[in-house]
């Protein structure tokens, strides 16, 4: 049977005889269910005879609605998109699990926590706040990092972040810092960044968000990957133990490969060459089998210990630094595999803070509290059902029993007579009842105070652990603060916007205040913003908030671009790879064509990327390999330059061969290298080429970005 045989167009043959012959109009052959594949059926199981054209009246006559399979396809993909999440749109995960170090009675009867060694299964959600579903990764921006932790107890959540502060104390404020950073509503962008008028026209009026904004601007926001970060369960929650006593806890989690982040012009130039430069990393790790772990940390403190402090441990704007209260490990987390389906289990997933476990209980921070309260709607929002909870990744792994019924898509449906309690059914069909004993008991905390709409004084002072936070950097990561603050502000319009940030900067740090407004030509210095308080100017540096002061000393888990050309050594290739390998970091190749290279020996090497594609921003340290014949090449192409240029510009560690210094030279760089550049001639030289990138960067490169 011919069809599609219209004036001009290509003809497009199928047979329904003996032997199916389908060529699509490229003239493609189609595969047919007897070639081993399953049979494609419409939703209800009929099975498709023809899935590459509508039914017809006549082969070029008008389509008919008859055509309940076209009906059916069509109108599910209409239907496909969920609304996304209102904030942590873009979002990555992956499945793992949480083992127990050792059993903490004393302190929790969260049954998680009973048993050491016990493997209990979990989802995690890294994600971005501010930009939409497809925005780009590098944004600058706060990581969520989220745990679900299906228990033997029911499902519990804790929903991190990467910063261990919030911008706001109360969560009625919670739509207008939203609202701010996101696109402005008349233009519709920015997307995803916060450089804009709207986002600092409401800091600068809000103090206490100033913790938040130093962590915003330092290094934290553009992580290097997830794998890479710390998460904070930020507020103050309780543990309760079997006895009813409870202790306030604060939840951290520490990466085992440790810390690291981007440079602001690495993560400009990462965003335009791999958008999803982070999801790809995590992807990478975990099937290459190289699984990310981190430790659970709790800082556990008792209501007198609270009190020694003169800001509130409910007030989500407040730390406790790690020297003052050591944060205990007490299992790891290890992520170790994808997803089958992106959409059923990432997008689905429904996070909620309300969901605890008998043995952890909330604290009265009031965002927390209204948290609890948000979590719920906007689940019901963007899955549609009260039944989102039968999702199988939102349903806990442990039996559940109630008597909750029907709703749209009911999955799980209960059987038999009762579904009402009291019932005067036996056991056999009178359904499930409460427990005294395993069940939720909440912490009897007294009330205090009448009803009223009041910030209370201990929550008054913005500036003393935001000027801590400052003068606990290196001198790199301050200078870093003071960039992105420029940055940022200089993309605001509204000059006196910039001044009233700088203004609160005058709170915070003299220097600091001076180089910001010297780089963003401010033309008179404002007067230092009201303070409800004084900053306290004698809190002690905490060394565990710098990300530099707390460097791995390991290039493990860490990423190596070796760029190739024709009559590259290949001996020496292997003895960098080996190298690398000793050191359980990764090694990609970048060559001017994706299909590879002639080594020396006349071997071929295959590339992963093509110059274009590979630039060495997406990579930690270098190499450039290239033979006296084919650095030639390279001169010729601007990636090649802006390879070398960029890893010297962002403090990269390079390794070459001796050709490359033609390459080096023809970008300008200085004759005399300095020691981030190694060069690689044997073996020797490879090891310490990896063992000079455990530093991960030569920071001490004075016109580095
Ligand atoms: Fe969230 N937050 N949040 N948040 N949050 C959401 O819930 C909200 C806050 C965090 O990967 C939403 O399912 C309010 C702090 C993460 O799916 C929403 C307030 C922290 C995620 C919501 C906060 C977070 C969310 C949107 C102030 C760090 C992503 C989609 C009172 C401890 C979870 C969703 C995922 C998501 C509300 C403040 C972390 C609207 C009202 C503080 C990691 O319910």
């Amino acid at each position: 049977m011919a069809r599609n045989a219209g004036k001009g167009r290509a003809r497009v043959e199928v047979s329904y005889g003996e032997e199916p012959i389908h060529r699509g109009a490229g003239g493609e052959t189609h595969q047919d269910a007897r070639d081993g594949y399953e049979t494609l059926t419409s939703q209800q199981g009929m099975p498709v005879a023809d899935d590459q054209n509508t039914l017809r009246q006549g082969a070029r006559g008008a389509a008919l609605i008859e055509d309940s399979h076209f009906r059916e396809k069509i109108f599910h993909f209409d239907h496909e998109r969920i609304p996304e999440r209102v904030v942590h749109a873009r979002g990555y995960g992956a499945h793992g699990f949480f083992e127990t170090y050792a059993p903490l009675p004393e302190l929790t009867k969260a049954d998680i926590f009973q048993r050491a060694g016990e493997k209990t299964p979990v989802f995690v959600r890294f994600s971005t706040v501010a930009g939409n579903k497809g925005s780009a990764d590098l944004a600058r921006d706060v990581r969520g990092f989220a745990v679900k932790f299906y228990t033997q107890e029911g499902n519990w959540d804790l929903v991190c972040n990467n910063i261990p502060v919030f911008f706001i104390q109360d969560p009625i404020k919670f739509p207008d810092v939203i609202h701010s950073v996101k696109a402005e509503p008349d233009k519709e962008f920015p997307q995803a960044a916060s450089a804009h008028d709207n986002f600092w026209d409401f800091i600068s009026l809000t103090p206490e968000s100033m913790h938040m904004i130093m962590w915003v601007m330092s290094d934290r926001a553009i992580p290097r990957s997830f794998r890479f970060m710390q998460g904070f369960g930020v507020h103050t929650f309780r543990l309760v133990n079997a006895e009813g006593k409870s202790n306030f806890v604060k939840f951290i989690w520490k990466p085992k490969l440790g810390m690291q982040s981007v440079v602001w012009n690495e993560a400009l130039k990462i965003n335009g060459a791999d958008p999803d430069f982070h999801r790809r990393d995590l992807w990478n790790a975990i099937q290459s089998g190289d699984f990310p772990e981190w430790e659970l940390c709790l800082q556990t403190f008792d209501q007198a210990f609270a009190d020694s402090f003169d800001f509130d441990v409910l007030d989500p704007t407040k730390i406790i630094p790690e020297e003052i209260l050591t944060a205990k490990p007490v299992g790891r987390l290890v992520l170790d595999r994808m997803p089958e389906n992106f959409f059923a289990e990432t997008e689905q997933v429904a996070f909620m803070t309300q969901n605890i476990v008998p043995g952890i209980d909330f604290s009265n921070d009031p965002l927390l509290q209204g948290r609890n309260f948000s979590y719920l709607d906007t689940q019901l929002k963007r899955l549609g059902s009260p039944n989102f909870t039968h999702l199988p990744i939102n349903a806990p792994k442990c039996p559940f029993h109630n008597f909750q019924q029907d709703g749209h898509m009911a999955f799980h449906n209960p059987k038999g007579r009762a579904n009402y309690e009291p019932n005067s059914w036996g056991p056999e069909i009178g359904g499930p009842r409460e427990s005294a004993e395993r069940g939720f008991h909440t912490f009897p905390q007294e009330p205090e105070g009448p009803k009223q709409r009041l910030r209370p004084e201990s929550f008054a002072d913005h500036y003393s652990q935001t000027r801590q936070f400052y003068i606990s950097q290196t001198s790199v990561e301050q200078t870093h603060i003071a960039d992105a603050l420029i940055f940022e502000l200089s993309k605001c319009e509204e000059p006196r916007i910039r001044s009233r940030m700088v203004a609160h900067l005058l709170n915070i740090d003299q220097i600091l205040a001076d180089s910001v407004a010297e780089g963003l030509g401010l033309v008179a210095m404002p007067e230092p913003a009201t303070a409800a308080m004084p900053t306290r100017m004698d809190l002690p540096e905490s060394p565990a908030l710098s990300i530099l002061k707390n460097a791995p000393g390991s290039f493990r888990g860490r990423k190596l671009g070796v760029l190739v050309t024709d009559g590259v050594d290949a001996e020496l290739l292997d003895t960098i790879r080996e190298a690398a390998r000793q050191e359980g970091a990764m090694v990609e190749l970048v060559a001017p064509m994706v299909g590879g290279v002639e080594a020396s020996d006349g071997s071929h090497v295959e590339a992963q990327h093509k110059i274009d594609g590979g630039p060495s921003v997406v990579f930690d340290a270098v190499v450039v390999l290239a033979g006296e014949e084919g650095i030639l090449s390279l001169l010729k192409l601007p990636p090649a330059r802006d390879f070398v240029a960029d890893a010297y510009a962002h403090y990269k560690f390079v390794g070459f061969s001796d050709p490359a210094r033609k390459l080096f030279a023809k970008i300008g760089l200085p004759e005399a290298l300095d020691d981030g550049f190694v060069p690689i001639a044997g073996k020797a030289d490879a090891t310490r080429f990896i063992e000079a990138c455990r530093a991960l960067r030569f920071w001490d490169r004075p016109d580095g970005a």
